[in-house]
């Protein structure tokens, strides 16, 4: 990490020491963190790395929140939301009332609300399913924990058939509500009734499973003390570990409103609300995203905590009341130029995304993909970004967003370099296999012959690595299999007969097993057995109209950067590779597995490729 941190307060230094080597942080790092008034360096600890997951990117999304009705059979001291049936104050929504609330527009409907003593099964589903029929475009992020546990009892169906069946309907994502503070102290005391951290684990390691994923929340700044908010984070931690289903955490501030757990106007203050966004950064080491939920923070805040640690602002938010009826000053909902001006303001670019974090548009000059994993690593540890801004995005993704004119340049997969040839320039340098490389993989119980006809998963960020098996399957060995992209959070593979991997997870599944399948095939190594070529995976391209200063300066860059990380390629991805438990010799093994400048071999293999998947395509 290129950072360099003048501590104040020097009990930070062994904290950072840990971060910098990628080692995890305990409870004990995390009260240190809490309890020092440097603030500012632990916004810039977080800030880095924030900045070595994200980049500089900061997701939103257009979204729209719903909430069916707010009379619950809860009464939960923090919450001024919920009523009881009778009340002047209750509301019931009908399907109707809710189509009414969205539009095209709306990529994400986020929905939680009371628990109603009444209503049937058949209108939760049907709601889903109705908003998926109206709303295609719309993925639905719904029912928290306690909803669903609520369900399962209410309905008498086990927690995955309950999910089961909201997923059939059209359910792609849960929201992290509920979480609260995983501390019987606190549940005792606030919200006796509700469910405790074990069921609201259950029901989202469950989910995961099913390859639903979802977010966690955190709800701070009432009565909990810092060791209860540090453990609440090192439980999600550890759940993490296992499933990796948890897209985002979002630190919850307390509202009070007229609960009458603190004064009306006792908001947490923002110097609190940026510490939290910081350590919650740096305890939850494999939680992709932090979100700075400006509803709750006010847009003020959730500004500046884009430079301490998150890189999500939710979204538009239409429509929200949990935070509002307990006194939240932020507006209703905020438009979509708002966010992005906030985002730019805060030197960062804006990522309009889905509900998986899918990039789907980014507003700004000068961005440069980068791919999000561990064989690239040589060339973003040194690159001096000067004026360029970094979005890491999953190869297939970045091809999309050149295609839009939204990407000044980056290391594109080679079919995408392919499709845009006319509007891309390469230049000579990529990721290009020596033999073989261990991150693009095949993983089954068959042999390859055995795969006629069968299915086999593919891994959504693939662009380049999906043609090369299909070059494998039917050029190599006379095979038809039928390939299906698998979306962002499946991890379990048990309906397929094989599936690909690459990247980071494919490395993590070499490593460390648990996929069900016992044979791997390393496809560049297919393919150098076949060939006698090496395969290039990647090529560094800029879009053609970029002025030629412009293009000989990031030549320049990316020759620099390189030279560099070629010259400490024992070393230079040792931190990336322990977040994907490498040892440092693993990954400086792996490192050298390629190589990163493109000679004549490596064009005419490119040539050769080309005409390979052309046969395949016609036949
Ligand atoms: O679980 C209730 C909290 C949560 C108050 O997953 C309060 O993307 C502050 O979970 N002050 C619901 N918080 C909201 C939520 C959420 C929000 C944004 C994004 C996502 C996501 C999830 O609101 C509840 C509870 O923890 N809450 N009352 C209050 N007075």
């Amino acid at each position: 990490m290129n950072t360099n941190i003048h501590f104040r307060d020097k009990n930070l230094h062994p904290v950072w020491d840990k971060v910098q080597r990628g080692e995890r942080l305990t409870l004990q790092d995390g009260l240190i963190l809490f309890a020092s008034p440097d603030v500012i360096s632990i916004g810039k600890m977080a800030h880095a790395v924030q900045r070595m997951k994200s980049g500089d990117a900061v997701y939103y999304v257009v979204n729209q929140k719903i909430e069916p009705t707010n009379i619950c059979v809860l009464s939960c001291s923090f919450c001024d939301f919920a009523v009881k049936q009778g009340s002047p104050e209750a509301y019931e929504m009908t399907v109707a009332d809710i189509l009414a609330k969205l539009n095209s527009d709306v990529h994400e409907v986020h929905i939680t609300g009371g628990l109603h003593p009444d209503w049937p099964w058949e209108y939760y589903v049907g709601m889903v399913r109705d908003i998926k029929k109206a709303f295609p475009q719309l993925d639905v992020k719904a029912f928290t924990a306690v909803e669903i546990d609520f369900f399962h009892k209410k309905f008498k169906m086990p927690i995955a058939e309950v999910l089961r069946q909201l997923y059939d309907a059209g359910l792609r994502t849960m929201p992290g509500g509920g979480a609260e503070v995983f501390s019987e102290r606190v549940r005792k005391l606030l919200f006796n009734q509700k469910i405790g951290a074990k069921t609201w684990f259950d029901v989202h390691t469950t989910a995961h499973r099913m390859g639903i994923p979802s977010n966690a929340t955190l709800l701070y700044g009432h009565i909990e003390t810092y060791e209860e908010r540090v453990g609440h984070m090192l439980r999600l931690r550890e759940a993490q570990d296992q499933t990796g289903g948890f897209l985002s955490f979002i630190p919850l501030a307390f509202q009070p409103g007229d609960t009458g757990i603190k004064p009306k106007n006792e908001f947490t203050s923002a110097i609190e609300d940026l510490k939290t966004i910081a350590v919650s950064r740096l305890m939850l080491d494999n939680v992709p995203h932090i979100k700075a939920y400006w509803v709750m923070l006010t847009e003020e805040v959730a500004s500046v905590a884009l430079n301490f640690g998150a890189d999500d602002m939710d979204g538009t938010v239409g429509g929200e009341k949990i935070a509002h009826d307990a006194g939240a000053v932020s507006p209703m909902a905020m438009a979509k130029e708002k966010l992005v001006k906030i985002i730019t303001d805060a030197g960062k670019i804006p990522v309009e995304r889905d509900v998986y974090y899918n990039a789907l548009n980014v507003d700004a000059a000068n961005v440069i993909g980068q791919i999000p994993y561990l064989n690239s690593v040589p060339f973003y540890a040194h690159f001096e970004q000067r004026q360029f801004k970094m979005l890491p995005i999953a190869p297939r993704r970045m091809g999309v967003l050149a295609q839009k004119g939204q990407i000044d340049a980056g290391l594109f997969s080679l079919m995408d370099y392919f499709a845009q040839e006319e509007s891309l320039e390469a230049a000579r340098f990529g990721i290009a296999s020596r033999d073989q490389v261990k991150s693009v993989i095949l993983l089954t119980n068959e042999g390859w012959r055995g795969l006629h006809g069968k299915t086999i998963g593919i891994i959504d960020d693939t662009a380049t690595s999906v043609k090369l098996l299909q070059v494998l399957l039917e050029k190599k060995y006379g095979v038809k299999a039928n390939l299906e992209r698998m979306h962002a959070g499946v991890n379990d593979y048990s309906r397929y007969d094989a599936v690909m991997l690459i990247g980071d997870a494919a490395l993590r599944a070499v490593k460390e097993g648990g996929t069900g399948f016992y044979l791997c095939y390393d496809l560049a190594k297919e393919w150098y057995d076949w060939q006698k070529m090496p395969f290039v995976f990647a090529v560094w391209a800029y879009r053609r109209t970029l002025p030629p200063e412009r293009k000989a300066e990031l030549n320049e860059l990316i020759d620099t950067a390189l030279q560099r990380g070629e010259a400490e390629i024992e070393t230079v991805g040792a931190v990336h590779g322990r977040r994907i438990h490498l040892t440092p010799e693993e990954s400086a093994e792996f490192l050298q597995g390629f190589n990163y400048r493109l000679g004549d071999r490596e064009q005419e293999a490119m040539r050769l490729f080309k005409k390979l998947i052309e046969e395949v395509e016609v036949s």
